[in-house]
């Protein structure tokens, strides 16, 4: 069983690979028993000025497509400093690949694929019309390649999200049209190894704001008057304090190394939030013992009758039922399209999200899970303790400040993350603590 699902894998992966990336890669791969007979030549002739005439047999014909900036949202590298000239800001962005061994709770350790050295990747944070141009390295001390998949853009996906192999770096820009919650992630090389680099921590989260900002929020509750209960909804300002969260698989054997059949077989080992099992849950992971003090499980702490934004992106493989114990959600946008008010649970697809937005109006513990038994005693619990007062919250959970006012209440925060001891350095020096 186990061996056919790896031969069917690699054959899909393959054949995904030859209409994707017809590169070299590709030709290796699959050229080379002459199942295609494509040359380089052939290739080149596949151009932006030729591609509405081609059609998927064409395309599959040549081993797949070559060309440059062809999408809605692709700017070439040269005309950057034009839309900067023309009022858009430029983010330059820049992740870098670190294979490392990260802790999971019992004192042991996993191969982790990171960006940045922390899972997940940097929170990127634009505003709708923006530019990111975002440069991936992979430093020639990784064993194989990487790449790099925004899904807050629609740029080509080829060369854009091509492999960059170990010693290289690739470089591309889009402007962050479309408003939202979106997740990036590594492909891979050539998609082949996205399963394992994904799941091993090479994802994140790119926050689109809305230009105009976002909507006030509207909480609807009731009331007594008059000796008759009426209905008492109330207007709370879009200026929140605001929570990423990013849900996901790990899947390990005994020696912290990627277990695919497990994968196949959706046989979680732990489920995480923002990268830690039971990161946010102290009662849990008493237990817990990292290198360091930015894996300490700490609750998140929100201030009760006060606007919280959740940012929310599924980036495993699993449904994510996302639920607040104790609470309800007062709205759910996903998209620019408000989805539901006053609900119960929101079923968040593998890739998807959604923004969440909730007022607590008593103080208490109120916890994010995942309402799929096995992940949340897997490690999809995130304690939250509603109080008074505004505290210091863990890191990994703060988006940075949006640049559109009146969208963020600014945080104080602590360092808190499943990262390296240096990237946690390096993060107490960014936020002065
Ligand atoms: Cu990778």
């Amino acid at each position: 069983m186990n061996k056919r699902y790896s031969i069917l894998s690699i054959v899909a992966v393959a054949a995904v690979t030859g209409i994707l990336f017809g590169s070299t890669y590709s030709n290796t791969q699959i050229v080379a028993g002459n199942a295609l007979g494509v040359s380089p030549e052939t290739i080149d002739k596949v151009t932006p000025q030729t591609i509405d005439s081609v059609t998927a047999k064409d395309v599959q014909s040549v081993g797949g497509l070559v060309f440059n900036m062809v999408g809605a949202d692709a700017i070439p590298l040269d005309q950057v400093a034009t839309e900067k000239a023309n009022g858009r800001t430029v983010h330059e962005v820049t992740l870098t690949a670190q294979s490392v061994d990260l802790p999971i709770p019992g004192g042991k350790m996993y191969h982790a694929m990171t960006f940045n050295g922390q899972v997940p990747g940097p929170t990127i944070r634009v505003t709708q019309g923006d530019v990111i141009e975002v440069t991936l390295n992979v430093p020639s001390t990784e064993l194989t390649g990487h790449s790099l998949d925004m899904h807050a853009s629609r740029i080509s996906a080829v060369p854009n999200f091509g492999p960059v192999m170990p010693g290289k770096s690739n470089t591309y820009a889009f402007i962050a049209n479309t408003p939202g919650a979106f997740k990036y992630h590594c492909e891979g090389v050539g998609v082949i190894g996205m399963d394992q680099h994904v799941l091993s921590g090479m994802y994140g989260m790119a926050i689109v704001d809305p230009l105009n900002g976002y909507h006030k929020l509207l909480i609807q509750r009731t009331a007594t008057q008059n000796g008759q209960v009426v209905l008492n909804n109330t207007l709370v300002s879009p200026a929140a304090y605001e929570f990423t969260l990013q849900f996901n698989q790990l899947y390990i054997d005994d020696n912290g190394s990627y277990n695919q059949d497990a994968m196949f077989k959706h046989q979680t080992t732990w489920t995480v939030v923002n990268g830690k099992p039971f990161g946010y849950d102290p009662v849990v992971t008493k237990v817990w013992k990292g290198a360091g003090g930015q894996n300490e499980a700490a609750p998140l702490i929100l201030p009760v009758g006060q606007h919280i934004r959740y940012f929310v992106v599924n980036q495993g493989n699993m449904p994510l039922f996302f639920h607040i114990v104790g609470g309800q959600m007062d709205r759910v946008t996903q998209g620019n399209m408000v989805q539901a008010m006053g609900t119960q649970t929101w079923n968040i697809g593998g890739s998807q999200d959604a923004i969440i937005d909730v007022v607590y109006d008593e103080p208490g513990a109120y916890v994010v899970v995942n309402h799929d038994y096995a992940a949340i005693f897997s490690g999809a619990a995130a304690v939250q303790l509603a109080q008074a007062s505004p505290a210091p919250n863990p890191s990994d959970a703060v988006p940075p400040v949006s640049s559109v006012s009146g969208t963020s209440m600014p945080q104080q925060t602590f360092v808190h993350c499943e990262c390296t001891n240096d990237r946690a350095a390096q993060l107490g020096n960014m936020t002065g603590q």
